[in-house]
């Protein structure tokens, strides 16, 4: 009887382990970009800084497109539905991401120039997301256009551009 009794103590220790982790899978996506003016009179070459600061000081930094690659400001009508990062996150954690739009010139002699820049922070809350949009200060000419929750909306006209981008996350 004794033996059982240890058996199905062993049993449910394995069970609780075995459950499935709640982690929710997150993205945040750029549902499109769309050009009313360029910075350099010949066009832009673009693309996003996307950094992410997660729990134990995890960082993570890297580009949209992946370097060396870039975007043309006259082709961005095929630039749509692009994520700019994923993760799965597990209950109570969260993550700050700074998103920069970010114009390629040709190193040493001329450095990329910044468009405009914004910051979300994500939170899986007891199975909820939560997040809070907010513009990254001193980085940039970044005004909020329209919001509705999830959806953001931005023009961001540093380096004397002008640039519409919408921004999108999904709990997925
Ligand atoms: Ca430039
Ligand atoms: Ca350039």
């Amino acid at each position: 009887m004794k033996q059982s009794i240890r058996n199905l103590s062993v049993m449910s220790l394995l069970a609780l382990f075995s459950l499935p982790v709640s982690a929710m899978p997150v993205k945040l996506v750029l549902d499109f970009i769309e050009v009313a003016n360029t910075s350099e009179t010949r066009g832009d070459e673009l693309y996003f800084n996307v950094t992410s600061y997660g729990k134990d000081r995890d960082y993570d930094h890297y580009q949209v497109p992946s370097f060396p690659t870039h975007w043309f400001s006259d082709r961005l009508e095929e630039v749509k539905d692009v994520v700019l990062w994923e993760k799965d996150l597990e209950e109570g954690e969260s993550v700050e991401l700074i998103v920069s739009l970010t114009e390629r010139d040709v190193p040493p002699w001329n450095i990329d120039d910044l468009i405009g820049s914004i910051k979300v922070k994500v939170m899986n809350d007891d199975d909820d997301l939560a997040y809070k949009w907010s513009l990254y200060a001193d980085r940039g000419d970044t005004e909020l256009l329209e919001q509705d929750d999830e959806n953001n909306v931005y023009k961001m006209t540093g380096d004397d551009s002008e640039y519409t981008v919408s921004f999108t996350l999904y709990e997925s």
